[in-house]
């Protein structure tokens, strides 16, 4: 099957509530392979540019504050079904109506405060990615000898 990369950001509420490292084993638990991370702080330009689909939204000048808020830590991962499987373990959008067992559902109440981004389909998770790591910071070759009990 063929790799996917998703770009994950756990969100600077994430990081603030000590929940980083929880988040990121739940992604690697799922199997998927971490290939690029930093801790970094999101300038306006790149959150504007990242959440530009967003940008005629009432909500877009509030995302864009909370975003570059305080630092984050970003993640580029790799896996067959990379980008269906992130935004499963993260959970819907709304963390009350996020199911149980969801990042968002087990640690999240409210929209503007929930935790983590994953992208939301192929094409946009190679453009997130290119958009927050440079080709140096990312390690696309490496393998788990783990990988054949993970990718048939
Ligand atoms: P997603 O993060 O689940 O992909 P999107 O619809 O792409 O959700 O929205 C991007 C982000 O914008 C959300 O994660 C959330 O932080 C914020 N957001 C979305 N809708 C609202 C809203 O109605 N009010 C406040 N913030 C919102
Ligand atoms: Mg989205």
């Amino acid at each position: 099957m063929p790799m996917e990369r998703t770009l994950i950001i756990v969100k600077p509420d994430g990081v603030q509530r000590g929940l980083t490292g929880e988040i990121i084993r739940r992604f690697e638990a799922r199997g998927l392979r971490i290939i690029g991370m930093k801790f970094m702080q999101v300038s306006t330009e790149l959150a504007e540019k990242h959440y530009a689909i967003h940008r005629e939204r009432p909500f877009f000048a509030g995302l864009v504050k909370y975003i570059t808020s305080s630092p984050v830590v970003v993640m580029a991962l790799e896996g067959t079904n990379a980008i269906a499987a992130a935004r499963g373990t993260i959970g819907s959008t709304k963390p009350h109506e996020a199911a149980a067992g969801t990042i968002r559902g087990d640690f999240a109440l409210e929209v503007g405060r929930n935790l983590v981004h994953g992208s939301d389909s192929v094409e946009n998770g190679q453009i997130e990615v290119g958009n927050f790591f440079t080709e140096a910071e990312l390690h696309p070759g490496w393998s788990r000898n783990t990988d054949p009990w993970i990718f048939e």
